[in-house]
């Protein structure tokens, strides 16, 4: 085994670099990661166990959640609450904000949002789900840690990131310097950095969206997409198009291939499905600090007032060039 860096390695090495960090970050990002391997194990075996299929009941969002969300919500919540270094979990899964009271998590710093399984309609036919986090300090002094510490901006993440449940299983998180991928080995059960650096291309061929709400998009999004399917040399058109409906497996693919992912607003949702503090603004921060871009159509993600905790957006978020055409569009269209 030559060369091998382990995350936890890698954590320790970046925290080296900053003389003066706690290593609290540190922890909690190798929290993550114990729970996600945990999360792993049981995705995996899923097929073998009574664990597959709904679990009867219905998140917040009112979409009825699958036995595994409600396994991967609790794994995320427990590594969160144990490690305290971490005063606020704010789950996709759950109404409020869960505010860890333990003696240590009084005193932590940081805020966790997640969206334990995403995806999770796909588990059945075992097509990648994914986790979705991502980390803001807490801003609340000498008061209780609250609502307002998570309804931050974007901008505000100290660390964002995602892990892939699929061919194989990878962690691939951001600090704001830059992205790295980690694939968990199963022989050692260790996440190892395997793709060091990402880079989205600048461009790419393939366009993410479902199609099927075509009658419903926005008319700039229905002139994009007809573009993408224009013959056209120079530019390789026409596109491909690729959709899983994972959203973490559609952005993961698009991110190592270029490419752009889309959900807009519809006329049944007009702020779009996918939520700005569990899915958006976390991708949002890695591809753009893997050089790519992120908005609404509009405006950039990051930038985007925070108002409710389960707030939705529509998202367009890819390779630069790609969105910035589709953001064309949608400019002749406003
Ligand atoms: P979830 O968090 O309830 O799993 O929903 C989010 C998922 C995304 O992963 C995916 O991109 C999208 O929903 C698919 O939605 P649709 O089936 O409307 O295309
Ligand atoms: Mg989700």
């Amino acid at each position: 085994m030559n060369n091998i860096i382990t995350l936890g390695q890698f954590i320790i090495e970046k925290q080296a670099q900053f003389p003066y960090a706690k290593g609290e970050l540190s922890r909690l990002l190798r929290d993550i990661g114990i729970a996600a391997k945990i999360v792993n194990r049981e995705v995996n075996k899923a097929g073998l166990m009574d664990i597959l299929g709904s679990a009867g009941s219905t998140n917040i969002q009112g979409e009825s959640q699958q036995k595994l969300d409600v396994y991967a919500n609790t794994q995320f919540i427990s590594a969160l609450t144990s490690g305290g270094e971490c005063c606020i979990v704010a789950s996709e899964e759950n109404e409020d904000i869960i505010r860890i009271d333990s003696a240590v998590s009084k005193s932590a710093r940081y805020i966790v949002a997640i969206d334990p399984l995403d995806g999770s309609s796909n588990i059945d036919v075992n097509v990648p789900v994914g986790t979705i986090f991502s980390i803001y300090r807490r801003i609340s002094k000498e008061s209780l840690p609250g609502l307002p510490d998570v309804l931050q901006k974007g901008t505000e993440q100290v660390a964002a990131g995602y892990i892939i449940y699929g061919s194989s299983t990878m962690l691939v998180y951001t600090t704001g310097h830059g992205v790295n991928g980690f694939t968990l080995d199963p022989s050692i059960g260790e996440f190892c950095l395997s793709h060091p650096q990402m880079k989205i291309p600048e461009t790419g061929t393939i366009y993410s969206i479902n199609e099927g709400n075509y009658v419903h998009f926005p008319e700039g999004v229905k002139q994009y997409i007809k573009y993408c399917q224009v013959e056209d040399v120079k530019s390789c058109r026409p596109y491909s198009s690729r959709y899983i409906g994972s959203m973490v497996a559609d952005l993961h693919r698009n991110l190592i291939k270029g490419g752009i992912f889309i959900y807009p607003n519809t006329a049944a949702a007009p702020s779009g499905k996918l939520r700005l503090v569990y899915e958006c603004n976390p991708l949002a921060f890695v591809v753009e600090q893997a050089g790519g871009r992120a908005t609404n159509g509009f405006s950039r993600i990051l930038d985007l007032e925070v108002n409710q905790l389960h707030q939705r957006s529509p998202i367009f978020i890819g390779s630069n060039h790609m969105v910035m055409k589709a953001e064309a569009f949608m400019a002749g269209n406003k």
